[in-house]
C-alpha cells in the first residue's frame, strides 16, 4: 500500500486541561475506562496505571507537535543507538518536566491517594548496567530539553539489571520484573515491524543490467517490533522518542508440527525469538563474549538501521542526503555491526556503489568509547560472525582491505602498526575488533572526559590517531540536573532559587551565582539544614530497610557504583578497618562520628568484587556491633542499588568516594550528581574528576593519590608492593587482620588470596596509594570540624556543577559531531 502524503498543517490535538479538576476527572475516568477498576476496589497499582496515564496525556499533545515539526522543516534527526538505557522511574520526572506535579498531588489528595506513595510504587526501568546505560538516559532527557529531534534505538528487555539480595552478606541474583504490572508509558507498534535474519548464506545475482550484487539469503528469520515511550524534556520543550525493539517469532505457531501433534515443538521458534530481548547482560566494563549476545546487537541494530532509512526514503526519496538529515550515534561498539548493516543496505539493497555508499555511511556514524580496559574491548571470533551474518564478514573484510592499504600505502606505516590498526585481530584465534570497526567506520570518535580522550589517542587507538589524526574529539560527560538536583532535591532547589531566584532552573551556570553566598552564615545555615533533612530520610530508610541505627550527625561518607576492582571499594572498607582500629586504640581522641555506606552490584560471574561485598558485611557487622566504637564508626551495605536508590542517597551525602585508580575510569558521573547536591569529593586524578577539580577549584575537593603516569611507571617496572606494606605499620596490620579471619571467623581463609593479590601484584594500587588516602581522610576529618569551612566548600560545589550538565555535553555533541544547529540556553 503506497505511504499517505503527509499534511503538515492538518490541526493539532487540542491540549488536555491542566486544572486540578480536570486531572482528577480523567485519573477517575482512567482507572474506570482503561484499567477497568471501580475505584472502591482499585488497589495502588491501578492508581499509578490511571495516574500514568493522565500523565501521559499532557506529553502527548507536545509528542505530536515535536514530531510534526520535524517532518516539517526537513530538521536533522538523532539517532541514539544503546544496548542500554538506565531510565528509572519517569512518572516524577515527566510530571516535574511538564509543570504538573502540584496539580497532579492534590487531584490525587481529593481521591484520598497519597502522590508520594504511587511515585515509589512505579517499577525502575533498569535497563542498563551502571555508567554507560545512565549517560544515554541523561542525554535522551537533554536532547528533548534543548530541542533536539532525537530517538533512542534499543532494546526493551523483558529483564532489565538483576535484583541483588543479600545473604547472610553474600550478593544472590534474582530476576528483575518491571513488566509484572504492565507498563502504561508504553506504545506497541505493531505497525513497525521489521524482519531481522540470522545465518545462511551470500549469493551473487546478476540484475537485468548485467550488474553484480551480492544477496545474503538468512536462513533464519524473526521480527523486531517496536515500542515507543516519550521522553519529554525540561518544560515540555520538546517530546523525543525512545524506541525499544522486541523480538518475536516470525509464525507464533508452527502449524504443520502442532497438527502433528507435537505441540511443545510447534513452539520452539517463538521460544528462540523471544530469548533474543528476553534479558539485560549484567557485565558492567566487561565484554559478555556470548553467541547471544552478538544476536542481541545486530537484532537492534539491523531494526533500528531498517527504520531509520524507511523513514528518511519516505521524506526524502533519496538516500544521497543521509548524511545531510541524519545523525547516527554508536554508543560503545555495542552497535558497531551497525556500520556493515548500513553498508548492505546501501550496497546490497539499494544498489549504491561502494565508494559512495562508504562515503555516506561515515558521514552519518559518531561513536563514543567509554573505556580502555582491555576486558571491556569487544571482538569476536571470525568464525561465529562467518556463520551468523556471512555477509557483513565480507564486508568488513573488504573495509579492513582498504583500512590496511591506506596505512601501507598513505601513511607508510609499520608491519605492527598495521597489525594494529587491523580490524581483524590474528593473535590467538582470528577475532573482529569492533573498536576498530567503530573507529573506521565513523567521522567522528570521542572519549568521556579529557585525560580519557588523551589515553584513546595513547593507547588504544594510537595508530588509528595517527592515520586518521582529526577524528578523536573530548566529550565530557554531564548528568541532567533536573532529575539529579530538582528532582531528588526539591529543597535544596527551593532554597537555591529563593537565595539566587529561579532562572537557575533554565541555565545551569546561573548557580555560579552561589559563590557570593557561600560564607554567608545564614545562607551556610540553611543550606546545612537541607541536608541534614536529606540525611534523616537516608537514615530512616537505613533502619526501615537493614535495621542499622546511623546518626543523622555523623558524617556520611558514601560510596555508590558497581562494584569493581578498580573503583576500589576495597580501599575504602580497608580504610574503615584502620579507623576501627585508630578508635579502639585511642577512645580519648575528638572522633568525627562517620556512617560509611555502600551500595552496588556485582557481575555474577566477577569473584573478586562479590568477595569484596561479603567483606563490606563481614566488616559491618564486627564494627556495628562492637560498644567500644562507641557508634562512632558505622558501616552499611545497602542492597540493590538502582536509580531510584540513588536518588535518596545522593541529596544526603556529606563526603563522595571517587577512588579509583587513576588512568581507568573513563569519567564517572556519580561524582557530578554528588557535586550538585553539595557533598566534597575525596578522589583520585582519574576520569571527569580532573576537570571537577578545575572547575570547583584545588580548595574545594580532596585529592590524593598517584597520578595515571606514577601508575603507568609502576606497572611498567613491576615494582612490588610489599615495600609499600612493610613502609606502612597500620596498613600492615590490617591487612594481617582481614587475611587471619578476624572478620570472618567461621572461614578464617576467606580473604587469604583477596588480600594476598595486593602483596603480590597490586595491580590496583591499593596498598600503594593506601598511606595518601588515609592523609586524606583525615583532612576531611579536619574541614568537618570547621563546620564554616565545610559549608563553604560544599556551595561551592554546587555553585559550580554547570560545567557538568548533559545539556552542555548535548550541545557539543549537536554542534561538533551531529552538525545539528541548537540554540544557546
Ligand atoms: C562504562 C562500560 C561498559 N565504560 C561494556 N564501559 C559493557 C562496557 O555490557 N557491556 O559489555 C557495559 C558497560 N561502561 C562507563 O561509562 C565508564 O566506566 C564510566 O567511567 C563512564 O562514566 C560511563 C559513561 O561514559
Amino acid at each position: 500500500m503506497p505511504q499517505q502524503p503527509i499534511v503538515y498543517d492538518a490541526p493539532t490535538p487540542e491540549p488536555r486541561a491542566r486544572t486540578v479538576e480536570a486531572i482528577q476527572a480523567e485519573i477517575l475516568e482512567r482507572l474506570i475506562y482503561s484499567v477497568g477498576k471501580d475505584p472502591i476496589v482499585a488497589r495502588p497499582h491501578d492508581w499509578l496505571a490511571a495516574t500514568i496515564l493522565a500523565v501521559r496525556d499532557r506529553v502527548m499533545d507536545r509528542w505530536m507537535e515535536s514530531s510534526r515539526e520535524t517532518w516539517r522543516t526537513s530538521h536533522k534527526r538523532v539517532y541514539y543507538l544503546s544496548l542500554e538505557f538506565l531510565i528509572g522511574r519517569l512518572m516524577r520526572d515527566a510530571m516535574s518536566n511538564v509543570g504538573l506535579i502540584e496539580p497532579v498531588r492534590d487531584a490525587l489528595k481529593n481521591l484520598n491517594v497519597d502522590l508520594g506513595d504511587l511515585i515509589n510504587l512505579e517499577p525502575d526501568a533498569a535497563l542498563g548496567n551502571g555508567g554507560l546505560g545512565r549517560l544515554a538516559a541523561c542525554f535522551l532527557e537533554s536532547m528533548s530539553s534543548v530541542k533536539i529531534p532525537a530517538y533512542g534505538y534499543g532494546i526493551r528487555y523483558v529483564h532489565g539489571l538483576f535484583r541483588q539480595e543479600m545473604s547472610e552478606g553474600w550478593q544472590v541474583e534474582l530476576p528483575e520484573e518491571w513488566l509484572a504490572h504492565g507498563n502504561p508509558w508504553e506504545f506497541e507498534r505493531r505497525e513497525s515491524a521489521y524482519e531481522i535474519g540470522f545465518g545462511g548464506h551470500v549469493e551473487p545475482v546478476t540484475d537485468p543490467d548485467g550488474t553484480v550484487r551480492q544477496e545474503w539469503r538468512p536462513n533464519d528469520h524473526l521480527l523486531a517490533v517496536a515500542y515507543d515511550t516519550p521522553i519529554v524534556g525540561w518544560r515540555g520543550a520538546r517530546v523525543n522518542t525512545l524506541r525499544l525493539w522486541s523480538a518475536q517469532p516470525i509464525d507464533p505457531i508452527l502449524l504443520d508440527k502442532f497438527n502433528s501433534g507435537d505441540h511443545i515443538g510447534a513452539l520452539e521458534e517463538s521460544a528462540r525469538a523471544e530469548a533474543i530481548t528476553r534479558v539485560l547482560y549484567p557485565a558492567d566494563s566487561t565484554a559478555a563474549g556470548q553467541e547471544l549476545r552478538l544476536r542481541q546487537e545486530f537484532f537492534f541494530s539491523s531494526a533500528s538501521l531498517q527504520d531509520i532509512v524507511r523513514r528518511h526514503l519516505q521524506q526524502y526519496g533519496d538516500l544521497g542526503s543521509l548524511p545531510d538529515k541524519v545523525a547516527i550515534h554508536l554508543n560503545d561498539t555495542h552497535p558497531a555491526i551497525s556500520i556493515a548493516e548500513l553498508m548492505r543496505i546501501l550496497v546490497d539493497d539499494n544498489g549504491l556503489k561502494w565508494a559512495d555508499a562508504w562515503k555516506l555511511s561515515r558521514g552519518v556514524f559518531g561513536y563514543t568509547n567509554h573505556t580502555l580496559l582491555p576486558e571491556a574491548l569487544e571482538s569476536w571470533p571470525v568464525a561465529l560472525l562467518e556463520r551468523l551474518l556471512p555477509r557483513h564478514m565480507q564486508i568488513i573484510y573488504q573495509i579492513n582491505a582498504e583500512v590496511l592499504t591506506d596505512a601501507r600505502v598513505r601513511a607508510k606505516f609499520t608491519d605492527a602498526q598495521i597489525a594494529n590498526v587491523s580490524l581483524i585481530d590474528e593473535s590467538g584465534g582470528r577475532r573482529v575488533r569492533m573498536g576498530q570497526l567503530a573507529f573506521v567506520g565513523s567521522h567522528s570518535i570521542n572519549g568521556v572526559s579529557a585525560l580519557h580522550t588523551e589515553l584513546m589517542k595513547q593507547t588504544v587507538f594510537s595508530d588509528l590517531h595517527k592515520l586518521y589524526p582529526d577524528r578523536i574529539n573530548n566529550k565530557t560527560n554531564g548528568i541532567t540536573p533536573r532529575r539529579w538536583l530538582m528532582q531528588c532535591n526539591p529543597d535544596l532547589t527551593k532554597l537555591i532559587s529563593e537565595r539566587i531566584g529561579p532562572d537557575f532552573l533554565d541555565d545551569i551556570d546561573l548557580l555560579k551565582g552561589l559563590d557570593a553566598h557561600a560564607d554567608d552564615p545564614s545562607f551556610q545555615s540553611q543550606f546545612a539544614a537541607v541536608k541534614q533533612g536529606n540525611k534523616e530520610r537516608l537514615a530512616k530508610l537505613i533502619k526501615d530497610r537493614m535495621g542499622i541505627v546511623v546518626s543523622p550527625n555523623a558524617l556520611f561518607d558514601v560510596q555508590i557504583k558497581r562494584i569493581h576492582e578498580y573503583k576500589r571499594q576495597l580501599l575504602n572498607i580497608i580504610q574503615a578497618v584502620a579507623l576501627y582500629d585508630e578508635i579502639r586504640a585511642h577512645p580519648e581522641r575528638d572522633w568525627v562520628p562517620r556512617v560509611k555506606i555502600f551500595a552496588g552490584k556485582a557481575a555474577p560471574g566477577y569473584w573478586n568484587a562479590k568477595l569484596i561485598i561479603k567483606l563490606i558485611n563481614d566488616v559491618a557487622k564486627v564494627i556495628n556491633n562492637d560498644p567500644a566504637v562507641r557508634g562512632l564508626l558505622k558501616v552499611v551495605f545497602l542492597p540493590n542499588y538502582n536509580v531510584s536508590l540513588a536518588e535518596v542517597i545522593v541529596p544526603a551525602a556529606d563526603l563522595s568516594e571517587q577512588i579509583s585508580t587513576a588512568g581507568m575510569e573513563a569519567s564517572g558521573t556519580g561524582n557530578m550528581k554528588f557535586m550538585a547536591n553539595g557533598a566534597i569529593t575525596i578522589g583520585t586524578m582519574d576520569g571527569a574528576n580532573v576537570e571537577m577539580h578545575k572547575e570547583v577549584g584545588a580548595e574545594n575537593i580532596v585529592i590524593f593519590g598517584l597520578t595515571t603516569e606514577e601508575v603507568n611507571e609502576k606497572r611498567a617496572k613491576s615494582e612490588v608492593p610489599r615495600a609499600a606494606i612493610d613502609a606502612s605499620p597500620r596498613l600492615k596490620e590490617v591487612l594481617e587482620s582481614i587475611a587471619s579471619g578476624v572478620f570472618s571467623p567461621d572461614d578464617p581463609h576467606r580473604y587469604r588470596d583477596l588480600i594476598g593479590g595486593l602483596y603480590d601484584h597490586d595491580w590496583f594500587m591499593v596498598a600503594r596509594d593506601f598511606d595518601a588516602y588515609v592523609a586524606a581522610q583525615a583532612q576531611v576529618d579536619a574541614i568537618w570540624l570547621d563546620k564554616r569551612r565545610w559549608n563553604a566548600m560544599a556551595i561551592r560545589n554546587t555553585a559550580h556543577v554547570g560545567f557538568f550538565s548533559s545539556d552542555r555535553t548535548i550541545r557539543q555533541y549537536a554542534q561538533e559531531i551531529w552538525g545539528v544547529p541548537v540554540a544557546s540556553s
